[in-house]
């Protein structure tokens, strides 16, 4: 082997080695065509209802393979909350509220939604995430995953069944 192999797969195995447990990939599922509502984004006035469809087909999707601390473990396929806030022109907004089907509701400020990946989870393990089982969107920070789990950081941002999505 030269020296610069040997330095490549070097690096390549202090890498895997220092890789965060949840990192998000782009995934070769194929998009959902299950259209029924399941998000409404609100910006100023106008109102747009999405369905799992309109997510997946429009946005690069992502996998990531985490156990979530409410329990739900597998392979999370999503989109990029920020792709999908950009794809709605809700990247302009100063924060965006995102609310629960129970009523949770956070904010999140453009720097918040800068500084950190965040996935919107339409799946496990392939299929749609249940209602009754904090689906069917899911918002995760995979990069924390470990320590969520292990209650080393804060998730009261790790909104599930998400239903409405607001500029303001
Ligand atoms: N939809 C929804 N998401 C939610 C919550 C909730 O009540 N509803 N609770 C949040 C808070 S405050 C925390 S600490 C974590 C864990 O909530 P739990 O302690 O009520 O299980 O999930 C977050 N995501
Ligand atoms: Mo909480």
């Amino acid at each position: 082997m030269t020296g610069t192999w040997r330095w490549l797969l070097a690096a390549m195995v202090a890498w895997t080695i220092a890789a965060p447990a949840a990192e998000m990939t782009p995934s070769e599922r194929e998009p959902s065509d299950a259209d029924e509502p399941v998000v409404t984004l609100v910006q100023g006035g106008d109102e747009t209802t999405l369905s799992l469809a309109d997510i997946e087909q429009s946005l690069t999707l992502f996998d990531t393979e985490l156990e979530h601390f409410e329990g739900p473990s597998g392979t999370f396929t999503g989109v990029r909350l920020r792709d999908l806030l950009a794809e709605h022109g809700l990247d302009e907004a100063r924060r965006v509220r995102l609310t629960g089907s129970d009523g949770y509701t956070i904010f999140l400020d453009r720097e918040e939604i800068e500084a950190k990946e965040r996935l919107l989870a339409t799946r496990l393990d392939g299929e749609p995430i249940p209602a009754d089982a904090f689906g069917p969107l899911m918002l995760m920070v995979p990069a924390e995953a470990d320590a969520a789990l292990a209650g080393e950081t804060s998730v009261t941002k790790w909104i599930w069944a998400v239903t409405t999505i607001s500029g303001s």
